[in-house]
C-alpha cells in the first residue's frame, strides 16, 4: 500500500514537471517587446460591424486573429476594452496590441487566441469626443455590459470558430475598461473565468457589490489580474479589490509596476497578462 502511494506521488511529480508550467513569477516585459519586428508571421486585423439591439445601432469592432489562424480550429477569445479617451482602435493605435501579440507568437509565449477590441461606450455616438466625463457617456460604459453579453459575444461566436464557454473566454481592459472588466467579468463567472483590470478607473464598483460572496470566485475563477502603475492616483480602485480578495482569501495577482496612467503600463500589462491566459495556472505563485 505504501509503495503504491509513493508510486502515485512520483508519477504526479513527473507529470507536473513534464507539463512544464509556462507560468513563472511576473517580471516586467523585456526591452523591445512592443517594437515592430520584420520577418515574423503577423496576425490579421479585421474591422467589422455588428448590430446592437442594446444600443439600437451598428457598432464597430476590431478582431485580431493569430498567425496560422485556421477555420478548422476552435479558439479561446479575449475581449480587450479601452479607456475613457479611446474607442475600439485605442489598443491598436495608441497602444501596441497587435505588435505585442505578433512578437509573443513569434516567441511562442501565448496560446493561439482571438482578441476582440470592442467599443465600450454603448451609445449611438460612441466616439471619444466632447466632454468625456459627461453623465450620459459614463452611463454608456455601464450599459456596455448588455451590448457585450447580448449582442457582441453572440456575433463573434457566430462569425468565428471559437470555444464558446467560460473556460475559454477572457475579459480585460485598461482604466474605464478595467473597471468594466471587474464589474462585468466578476459578476458573470458563468461567462468569463479569466479577468484582468489594468489601472482600473473609479467606475469600478465596490468589491462587496461585485462579489458579495467571494467564495464563489474562489471556487471557479482561473485568473483575476489586478495591475496598476505605482505613480497612478487612481490606484485606490485596484487596491480596494486586492484588499478585499486578500481579506477573503481569493487567489489573484496584484501587480504594481513603475509608471503612471498611460500605455507604458498598459502595453506591459497586455504582454504579461496574455501569457497567462488559457494555460494551467499555479495559484500558489499568485501571492508572490
Ligand atoms: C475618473 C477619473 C478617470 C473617472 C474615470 C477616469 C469615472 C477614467 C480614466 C481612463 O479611462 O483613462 O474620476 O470617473
Amino acid at each position: 500500500m505504501r509503495f503504491l502511494k509513493l508510486n502515485i506521488l512520483i508519477a504526479c511529480f513527473f507529470t507536473i514537471c513534464s507539463q512544464g508550467y509556462a507560468q513563472s513569477l511576473i517580471e516586467h516585459a523585456p526591452a523591445g517587446f512592443d517594437s515592430l519586428r520584420t520577418k515574423i508571421a503577423r496576425g490579421k486585423l479585421d474591422s467589422m460591424v455588428y448590430e446592437s439591439k442594446t444600443v439600437g445601432s451598428s457598432r464597430k469592432v476590431f478582431i485580431y486573429t493569430p498567425p496560422g489562424y485556421s477555420k478548422s480550429q476552435k479558439y479561446p477569445v479575449l475581449y480587450l476594452l479601452h479607456g475613457i479617451g479611446g474607442d475600439e482602435s485605442e489598443w491598436l493605435k495608441k497602444g501596441h496590441a497587435a505588435v505585442i501579440l505578433d512578437n509573443l507568437y513569434a516567441d511562442k509565449k501565448v496560446v493561439p487566441m482571438i482578441v476582440v477590441f470592442p467599443n465600450g461606450r454603448a451609445m449611438k455616438n460612441d466616439r471619444a469626443m466632447g466632454n468625456l466625463m459627461d453623465t450620459a457617456k459614463i452611463k454608456a460604459f455601464a450599459k456596455f455590459e448588455y451590448d457585450l453579453l447580448n449582442d457582441l459575444i453572440p456575433f463573434i461566436e457566430k462569425k468565428f470558430p471559437v470555444q464558446a464557454d467560460s473556460l475559454n473566454r477572457a475579459l480585460a481592459g485598461l482604466s474605464m475598461g478595467g473597471g468594466q472588466a471587474f464589474n462585468f467579468g466578476l459578476t458573470h463567472l458563468d461567462k468569463f473565468l479569466w479577468v484582468g483590470g489594468f489601472s482600473a478607473a473609479p467606475n469600478t464598483k465596490s468589491p462587496e457589490q461585485i462579489l458579495p460572496k467571494p467564495g464563489d470566485a474562489k471556487k471557479v475563477m482561473k485568473l483575476c489580474w489586478i495591475s496598476c502603475g505605482d505613480n497612478d492616483n487612481l490606484i485606490y480602485s485596484s487596491r480596494q479589490i486586492h484588499d478585499y480578495f486578500k481579506r477573503n482569501n481569493v487567489p489573484h495577482i496584484y501587480y504594481v509596476e513603475p509608471g503612471a496612467h498611460d500605455f507604458n503600463v498598459w502595453n506591459n500589462d497586455l504582454y504579461l497578462f496574455t501569457q497567462l491566459l488559457f494555460k494551467p495556472v499555479d495559484k500558489s505563485l499568485f501571492a508572490k
